[in-house]
């Protein structure tokens, strides 16, 4: 028995569609890890949004052609979507007549799942006709999809449509929600993303509430692993968590949204799809680790356990890297009790870890590492940075507390040159394109620069009370 009717993924993020390679390539990756459905839904294709009312060129058919039959072999159900939202006029027959041309094409190549969707577009009714037709949107969008199931049902036989609603997560109370359960048709599935759009986590009571509001159980998109807008510094890597096992008591099906990555997408992938298939005995870490040596093979293990470490941050864990957080306060308490030594070797470990695996992974040649690549390469960055940081501490220590005045004197010129250094790259690091290692060792970083201030006043002949006004000291 399956637990969920639909176990699938959307390809409906912003950003870079995905490659016609690729998309084949996830079939056969989808099959294996019995997943059985795909929806064609990149917000960045013109036609399936902006341009929604533009047929789709000869080519471009001819590869969608290609992708269905492949879908079709690997047995993964494939829906074409359309997000006419932002300027359809619901009450137009002619708009209606539109929408059955450009799907056309794709009911004659099999296709008999079509979405219609409704997300980021107007919240209201933009064009007077249709205030003049209804008296809100869900109305209007209710009886929209209603006329296109009818025409759907007088051309291909069995046909099915997916809407994601304006109103996709959050308060599963809405009057748009209910209205909407009112008015559409029972056959018609709804989509919806959780308690939030990226959503943290996702209760079977909370989707018991939306299945209520929408008389219907709904059907989730999930947002992880996507990183797109203000989430693409992040690498969502992590294993799919915090869903319920009893989620499909009141789901028909969860949809995955990936990232633009395809190959880093497929280790939360894979994991996803195990909870899909035995939600209740799914433990995301075993998962992940299945996942990892499933994927990439069993030598990365341990390098990709202590890469993931440093980018554990999306919706499913939204704090700083937890293991990084941790051993810098270990430091931090290490250096205010006066325990120097410890500190440091505790942070020289940690470099000499990082390092191997920076060497390790960078060495590796396939998809997935080169998709990886810019977290990589920023990771050894601050690798390095912390190598520097390590060396200016211990020199600041030595210099502070030797008895020896000539070595005081040149250690502290060394933490100097330490920290012209740091500040200078802490610059270069505003620039950093990815959120790897959080904000953790840049705080670090920081707390260099504020303990080694000191000496570089006084090598400059200053003293506090000669700083510009507005300046204080921490
Ligand atoms: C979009 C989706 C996007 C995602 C994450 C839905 C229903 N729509 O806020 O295309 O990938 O957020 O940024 C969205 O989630 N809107």
């Amino acid at each position: 028995m399956e637990y969920f009717r639909y176990r699938g993924i959307i390809e409906g993020f912003y950003g870079k569609p995905w490659e016609h390679q690729e998309r084949l390539d996830m079939f056969e990756f989808m099959q294996a890890n019995n997943l059985n459905a795909y929806i064609y839904a990149p917000k960045q294709d013109l036609y399936h949004r902006e341009l929604w009312r533009e047929p789709y060129k000869e080519e471009q058919l001819q590869l969608f052609k290609e992708l269905i039959e492949k879908a079709g072999s690997c047995g993964i159900n494939f829906t074409f979507a359309i997000s006419p939202g932002l300027s359809l006029v619901y009450s137009s027959e002619e708009e209606l007549e539109t929408l059955i041309r450009k799907i056309t094409p794709f009911l004659e190549m099999g296709v008999h799942s079509i979405g219609i969707f409704f997300d980021d577009v107007p919240f209201d009714l933009i064009h007077e006709e249709d205030r003049n037709s209804y008296s809100n949107l869900a109305e209007a969008q209710a009886d929209f999809l209603t006329r296109v199931l009818q025409r759907l049902e007088s051309t291909i036989s069995a046909p099915q449509i997916i809407m994601c609603p304006t109103f996709y997560c959050n308060d599963p109370n809405l009057e748009y929600l209910r209205i909407l359960g009112q008015r559409l048709p029972k056959n018609i599935d709804v989509f919806w993303t959780g308690p939030n759009v990226c959503s943290h986590e996702i209760t079977t009571s909370h989707m018991q509430e939306v299945q209520k509001s929408l008389q219907r159980p709904a059907t989730l998109w999930d947002n992880y692993p996507v990183n797109d807008g203000g989430m693409m510094p992040e690498l969502h890597i992590g294993p799919y968590d915090h869903r319920d096992p009893e989620l499909h008591t009141h789901v028909v099906g969860i949809y995955a949204n990936p990232m633009a990555l395809p190959e880093a997408s497929k280790l939360p992938l894979y994991t996803f799809a195990q909870y899909l298939n035995s939600p209740s005995q799914y433990n995301p870490q075993d998962s992940w680790r299945q996942a990892v040596s499933t994927l990439l093979g069993e030598d990365n293990l341990s390098a990709m356990e202590k890469f993931y470490q440093s980018n554990t941050i999306s919706c499913l864990e939204p704090e700083e890297p937890a293991y990084l957080t941790n051993l810098f306060k270990k430091v931090q308490e290490d250096f205010a009790s006066f325990r120097f030594e410890q500190g440091l070797r505790t942070l020289r470990e940690e470099i000499i870890s990082m390092q191997a695996t920076y060497s390790s992974l960078s060495a590796q040649d396939s998809k997935f590492f080169w998709e990886i690549r810019p977290w990589l390469e920023e990771y050894k960055l601050w690798t390095d940075y912390l190598d520097q940081a390590m060396i200016t501490f211990s020199n600041l220590f030595t210099g502070f507390f030797t008895a020896d005045e000539e070595q005081a004197r040149e250690s502290l010129q060394k933490a100097l040159q330490g920290r012209t250094y740091l500040r200078e790259v802490l610059k270069d690091a505003v620039d950093f394109r990815t959120r790897v290692c959080g904000d953790v060792v840049r705080n670090f970083l920081q707390q260099v620069l504020r303990s080694t201030v000191s000496i570089e006043l006084q090598a400059e002949g200053k003293e506090w009370t000669a700083l510009p006004p507005g300046i204080v000291r921490d």
